[in-house]
């Protein structure tokens, strides 16, 4: 097949999957074209049956917002119409199904169909979706979609609670590559940041409000009052500086490392006790599935799709969002007790398979035959 994948280029979790997702199909054979504002950050290398396509924006000095969904528009109909993409799919519905769909009726008023697959993601649908000034464009965009898939039945049933949905929405989980995600040997490192055998707690996020990074670093400070430990931070976001204050209010800066946009996460896995994601919403929770992939225990809120992947008292832990107390109890019953913690990283590992790219892939690959399928019938 030929594919169209349209993402945001950066760090956050949609980004990075659709990413992974058109590097994986590359590789089973599909020629995959990205279509987004800047090479994505998990693209920077040269992959067979790769394209990448950069959506240009013009400036006028009329122009107080540069109008991007019409670039990106045009940029779609040009790369669709060229490259004789059979899919187009776009990950984040705002505001790439609404593009999508204004790309695919120029092609149609051409003669050509291209059918689009919208991904939902979360945000997209809980928190900005829903916003008055988008949930219109969002609701209509879903709907006229060819194919609709959501990362966990927890945002499929968010999506439906949300809007009105005449769609059938198809859930597809999140997935993750273990030829990059897996536990190696990085004992140097962990000398390097623990010399004294404390613990290491990790947290990747985008340290955007939801996450709740604040709730993270009061969780490590009850852990290190009686587990001495070291707490590392990826990741960057509007939270950051407050982030930084908060730890300096607590005293806790010669404990607490922030790593900023890291590219080498797996490399912090490596070393990591516990992963630690309290978001007051999660409709998946990618970051902590690479966690899990590492061999490392989760504590989590119990938001959104966060059960889906986490399973209490198996791979971790997880408490109403905002339940500091008991998330604290929970990560040093687990670091208190080293057979405990043996048993939780090997669960954690066996629940990542779950969620391989290979076993993710080709229900992506199916989803797309049957939208394909399907809007072939419609048009005869
Ligand atoms: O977490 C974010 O704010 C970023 C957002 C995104 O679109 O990149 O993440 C969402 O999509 C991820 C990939 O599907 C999910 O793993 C995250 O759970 C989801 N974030 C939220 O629901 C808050």
């Amino acid at each position: 097949m030929k594919i169209g994948i349209v993402c945001y280029p950066t760090f956050g979790g949609s980004g990075v999957l659709a990413t992974e997702l058109g590097r994986g199909l590359a590789t089973r054979g599909h020629q995959v074209h990205f279509i987004t504002y800047r090479q994505p950050v998990r693209l920077l290398n040269f992959t067979e049956n790769v394209y990448y396509h950069e959506v240009p924006t013009a400036d006028y000095p009329l122009f107080e917002y540069a109008p991007y969904d019409t670039a990106m528009a045009s940029t779609l109909v040009d790369v669709a119409s060229s490259a004789r993409l059979d899919l187009l799919h776009v990950h984040y519905a705002i505001p790439h199904a609404a593009i999508a769909y204004m790309a695919r009726e120029i092609l149609r008023s051409q003669g050509i169909y291209i059918p689009v697959v919208t991904t939902l993601h979360g945000t997209d649908i809980t928190l900005v979706g829903k916003n008055r000034s988008f949930a219109p464009v969002v609701q209509f965009s879903i709907n006229q979609s060819d194919g609709v898939t959501a990362v966990s039945n927890s945002l499929k049933q968010d999506t439906l609670d949300t809007f009105q949905i005449d769609q059938e929405i198809e859930v597809i989980y999140n997935f993750v590559d273990f030829s990059r995600f897996t536990k190696t040997d990085k004992d140097h490192f962990r000398r390097a940041i623990a010399p004294d055998g404390e613990k290491i707690l990790v947290h990747t996020s985008n340290f955007r409000p939801v996450k709740h990074v604040d709730d993270v670093i009061r969780i490590f400070q009850r852990i290190n009052d009686r587990i001495p430990s070291k707490l590392l931070l990826i990741g960057d976001g509007p939270e950051r500086q407050n982030m930084e204050l908060l730890c300096r209010e607590l005293g806790l800066c010669d404990d607490i490392r922030f790593l900023g946009k890291l590219e080498a996460v797996e490399e912090v896995l490596a070393i990591a006790d516990l992963f630690i994601l309290p978001s007051g919403h999660e409709s998946f929770g990618l970051a902590a599935l690479e966690a899990m992939a590492c061999e490392v225990p989760v504590i989590s809120s119990n938001a959104g799709g966060l059960p889906e992947v986490n399973l209490q008292g198996v791979t971790g832990y997880l408490e109403d969002p905002g339940a500091v107390e008991q998330m604290a109890e929970d990560a040093m019953s687990i670091l208190s007790d080293p057979e405990k913690h043996k048993v939780f990283r090997a669960n954690a590992y066996r629940q990542a398979q779950r969620f391989s790219l290979e076993n993710i892939l080709p229900e992506y690959e199916a989803y797309y035959q049957k939208v394909l399928d399907r809007a072939s019938a419609l048009i005869g």
